[in-house]
């Protein structure tokens, strides 16, 4: 069984890592931990300086960072969504897009350290923003967010259903991809 140590402050992030990662063989042990977040203007910055925070930890570590991008808002909230839904909630995105379009994407940057070496591992969803906010599973901009082709928010189905196609699930499984691979590799050489 491989191990990775996940590192974040959000329980959901870490209940999704978990069980996207099952499948891979790879065991996840999450550290809550508040780790610094730059003023950046993108994903791949922010994961890499807490990357850098988690020096300490031993063994391979996993950290990830998301964002919700509205286009029509010049994909505002984006690296800053943390900041804006514990200030505002979903009111000024509800507001600002009375006149715009409601078309989003959902982004996760992950950062894998294994040894001395950083992997990144992207996903993305696309969707609109709902009209009102639906549904209590999830967290965070879930109960906001209609994926392309569905008729319910994230918040209105079941974990399972959001892992088969989110943000997270498909940076996450690219990081289980990788260390399956070197898992392989390691055992027949
Ligand atoms: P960390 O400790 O891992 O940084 P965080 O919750 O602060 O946890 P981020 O810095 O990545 O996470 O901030 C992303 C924001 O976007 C945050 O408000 C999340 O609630 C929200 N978000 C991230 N992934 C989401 C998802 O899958 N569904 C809904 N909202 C999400």
């Amino acid at each position: 069984m491989r191990r990775v140590t996940f590192v974040s402050t959000n329980p959901g992030k870490a209940r999704e890592v978990r069980a996207v990662l099952r499948p891979y063989g790879v065991e996840v042990r999450w550290i809550r931990r508040t780790l610094p977040e730059p003023q950046a203007e993108t994903l791949e910055e922010v994961v890499r300086s807490k990357l850098r925070a988690t020096r300490d930890i031993p063994g391979p570590v996993l950290v990830e960072d998301s964002g919700l991008f509205i286009p029509s808002l010049g994909g505002f909230p984006g690296v800053y969504s943390a900041h804006f839904l514990r200030i505002w909630k979903f009111r000024p995105i509800f507001e600002l897009l009375e006149r715009r379009n409601r078309r989003a994407y959902f982004r996760t940057v992950a950062a894998l350290r294994v040894g001395r070496r950083t992997y990144l591992f992207r996903g993305d969803v696309h969707g609109t923003i709902a009209r009102r906010a639906a549904g209590s599973h999830g967290f965070g901009y879930d109960p906001i967010f209609i994926p392309t082709g569905w008729d319910r928010t994230f918040g209105q189905v079941p974990a399972e259903r959001k892992n088969a196609i989110s943000h997270r699930a498909r940076a996450v499984r690219r990081a289980g991809e990788f260390l399956a691979r070197r898992h392989a590799r390691s055992r027949t050489a």
